[in-house]
Parts: structure tokens; C-alpha cells; sequence
């Protein structure tokens, strides 16, 4: 659906059609992105917040409307409880650091859970040991389903935050947030929820979820890369010491003693990647104008049919089983080397990512190196995932 948009999946590669089935590590731009993104560079580049003149007031003015636009499209109360930054990265890193400095200390716990990306580990372990706190981990089944029975076990007066993962890059699990979200809040406990594969596929309600903190990167939902937001709640964004210091995050700067500015623009030191926020701003406007219950749809369908094909291969093993999935599937075949997989599959044009998708405790529990991992969008079809299973009956043999 909606390929005409979206001028780079028309070429060859390697003398083959492009098919690109790695959308859970960025999806492509739709033409509308990237013309405002070069239309704002071509008439209205200028730097927001600061200057007195007409370019700089319009590039604020629509920086600005983007915030409020993110507000509308997760269901924050506030637009300032919306913080751009560089991508869920930097947001989680964001709330680490500052949360971190602020509310952890020598003893206390964070929680996160085994099938968490990198992202929302090591900025964890990090903040942990500055602060002599410790990690703890919730674990999940064979089958890629998070043992939330197991969190409230977890918890207990020393646990300052749950960081958990809407949904696994790499299974595909979508995690039942509401119930984890209950149970951390029955024990007084802050929630923080990764939202980097569930944004281009979930719709997403803050409030209705009741999440302290929600993170995401523009770049999987059609949008630019070097943009994401950090939506948090105001109580806890108002207790938050900045996280960088530098240019707008500033009331008062004085030798003695620097006041900082208000939310949101305490966490915006710097000049900000407004091209990319306005990117940001036209991504939601195709989503929206597509619908993302559609896009889900299209998705679950190519999930379904690509899964049922996969397990006809001899020797497929799919990691990743829970009932309840965004379309990513992970997968070995036989023996042959995922990495191997993923080369040969792109000798005739098919991208996928393949490896531990920067989730090494996923492929512990599995004891195994990696996977070859095939991801969908709305714009992929029915007819590319034949040409994956077509191209895996052809090499899978050749790898013995
Ligand atoms: N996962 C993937 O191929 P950034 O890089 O900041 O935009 O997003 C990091 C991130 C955080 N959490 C989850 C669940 C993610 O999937 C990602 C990015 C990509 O799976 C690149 S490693």
C-alpha cells in the first residue's frame, strides 16, 4: 500500500528488485517528509526560540505546532510534558541520567526486563553504578512472552523505576503494558516504557496507559533520523535536574548560581534539529492520514502469511511465538549462519537484518549468536514476502 509515496523502494539491487524487509531498524520516508524537510531548509531555515525576525518567528511557530501535534497523537495531557530529542536513545539516557542523579541511591533497584534493546539496558547499568543501585531483570519464556507474573516479586521498597518495552525488536511481543503498568503503580513505582517498535504500529494513549515516561524515535515511523521524543509526566519532569547544560535550558546565568528555564525547553539545551522535528511532524501527518489501525491491519496480514510460509521450510526455527505480535519475525534455518543468510539474501535484493539486533541477553537466553530478522511496513506486499521464502528455498540448501 501507498509504494507511490515512497520513491526508494523502485530501484534494483544487484539486478533485483529491492525488497526491503527491514523496517524495524528504520522504516523508508514517504516524499511528503522529505519535502518539508528540504522545504524548510530551501525558505525558512533559521534558528528557533532566539531570533526577533520573520524567518526565525515562523521556524518557531512550527517547531512548536509539532509538539503539540506529538501531544495530540499519544494523548499527552501537556505539550510540555514532550521533549525532542535525539531518538529513544537519547531519551532513555535522557531519564537514566537525570532520574537517576535525582531519585536513585546506594541499595535502591531498577527494573527491566530480558528482552529489552541495549538502549534500555546499559543506560540503566550506567546510572546504577553511579549510584550504587542494582539491576534486576524479569525474565521471559521459550516462546518470547514476558513472565509478568513474576514482576510483582520483583518489587518491593527499594525499586525506584520499572523500564520495560512496548514491544521486542526482536520478537515481536507485544508486552501487556497495562497490567505492568498496574502492578508497578499498586507499589508506588514510576514506569518507564520503550516505545521504539510500538509506535509506527500501536496507537498510543499516555494517559489511557497511565506510563510515567514513553520514548521513540522518529525514524521507525516514517519519519527522520536524529529526532524522538521523551514524553514524561510533568510531576516527575519537574523534579528532574537538567540533563544537558547549554544554550534555552537557561532562565539565569550568573557566576554564582544559573536558574534553569521550564519545561520542556529545561531538557532542549542547544540548538534543536528543527528540519527533523517538522519531518517528525509530517511522518504523524501520514500515519494519521493512512490510519494506524490500517497500517496494523495490512501488517498482522503479512505477519500471518509470511509466518505460515517460514514454517513450510525445512529446519525453521522462528524465535518469537507470543500470540500478540507487531510484524517482526526472527528465525535460523538449519545450521547455516544467520549472517550467511543475510549476505546471500541480499545478493538478490532483499534487505534484512541479521545478528543480535542489539539485544545480546535475547540471543543468550536462546544460547544462540543471532537471527535473520524480517520486519514489515505498510508499504510492503504479500508478493515481496513470496520472494523471501522463494530466495530462502534457493539458498537455504546452498548452506547446507
Ligand atoms: N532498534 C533495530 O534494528 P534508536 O537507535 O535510538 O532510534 O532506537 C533504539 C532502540 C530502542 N529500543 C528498541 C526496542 C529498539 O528496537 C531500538 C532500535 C533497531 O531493532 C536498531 S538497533
Amino acid at each position: 500500500m501507498h509504494r507511490e509515496l515512497f520513491p526508494i523502494l523502485d530501484q534494483q539491487v544487484y539486478n533485483h528488485p529491492l525488497v526491503y524487509l527491514d523496517n524495524a531498524a528504520t522504516t523508508q520516508k514517504p516524499l511528503s517528509v522529505v519535502e518539508t524537510m528540504s522545504d524548510y531548509y530551501l525558505h525558512q531555515n533559521s534558528n528557533i526560540h532566539r531570533g526577533a525576525h520573520h524567518l526565525a518567528e515562523q521556524a518557531t511557530e512550527r517547531y512548536e505546532a509539532v509538539r503539540r501535534q506529538v501531544q495530540q497523537f499519544i494523548g499527552a495531557a501537556h505539550s510540555h510534558e514532550i521533549v525532542f530529542t535525539r531518538g529513544t536513545t537519547e531519551s532513555i539516557n535522557l531519564v537514566a541520567a537525570s532520574f537517576g542523579q535525582q531519585f536513585l541511591r546506594a541499595g535502591d533497584e531498577v527494573v527491566v526486563s530480558e528482552m529489552e534493546h541495549h538502549s534500555n539496558i546499559v543506560p540503566w547499568q550506567l546510572a546504577c553504578q553511579r549510584q550504587g543501585a542494582r539491576l534486576r531483570v524479569l525474565p521471559f519464556d521459550d516462546d518470547g512472552i514476558l513472565q509478568v507474573d513474576q514482576l510483582a516479586s520483583l518489587l518491593n521498597e527499594h525499586t525506584r523505576l520499572v523500564a520495560v518495552t512496548q514491544v521486542s525488536n526482536t520478537l515481536g511481543t507485544v508486552n501487556p503494558l497495562q497490567e505492568i503498568i498496574a502492578t508497578a503503580h499498586q507499589h508506588h513505582i514510576p514506569v518507564l516504557v520503550d516505545g521504539a517498535q510500538g509506535i509506527a504500529h500501536i496507537p498510543i494513549d499516555v494517559q489511557a496507559l497511565g506510563c510515567d515516561f514513553y520514548c521513540f524515535s522518529a525514524h521507525k515511523m516514517y519519519g527522520p533520523m536524529g529526532v524522538g521524543v521523551l514524553y514524561g509526566r510533568e510531576e516527575w519532569l519537574d523534579q528532574m535536574p537538567p540533563y544537558q547544560g547549554g544554550g534555552e535550558m537557561i532562565k539565569e546565568v550568573r557566576f554564582d548560581g544559573t536558574t534553569y528555564n521550564e519545561l520542556p525547553f529545561k531538557f532542549e539545551a542547544g540548538t534543536p534539529a528543527v528540519a527533523e522535528v517538522l519531518g517528525l511532524g509530517s511522518a504523524i501527518d501520514f500515519m494519521q492520514q493512512v490510519g494506524v489501525e490500517t497500517i496494523a491491519r495490512h501488517e498482522q496480514e503479512l505477519l500471518a502469511y509470511a509466518t505460515a510460509q517460514l514454517q513450510q521450510i525445512d529446519g525453521m526455527r522462528i524465535f518469537g511465538n507470543a500470540p500478540h505480535k507487531t510484524s517482526v519475525v526472527s528465525f535460523l534455518v538449519g545450521d547455516a549462519h544467520p549472517y550467511d543468510v543475510g549476505t546471500l539474501l541480499d545478493k538478490l535484493g532483499i534487505a534484512v537484518r541479521t545478528g543480535h539486533h542489539c539485544t545480546q541477553p535475547v540471543m543468550d537466553h536462546y544460547g544462540i549468536p543471532g537471527t535473520v530478522r524480517a520486519s514489515f511496513a505498510i508499504y510492503n506486499t504479500k508478493e515481496e514476502v513470496d520472494e523471501l521464502i522463494r530466495a530462502l528455498e534457493r539458498i537455504v540448501p546452498m548452506l547446507g
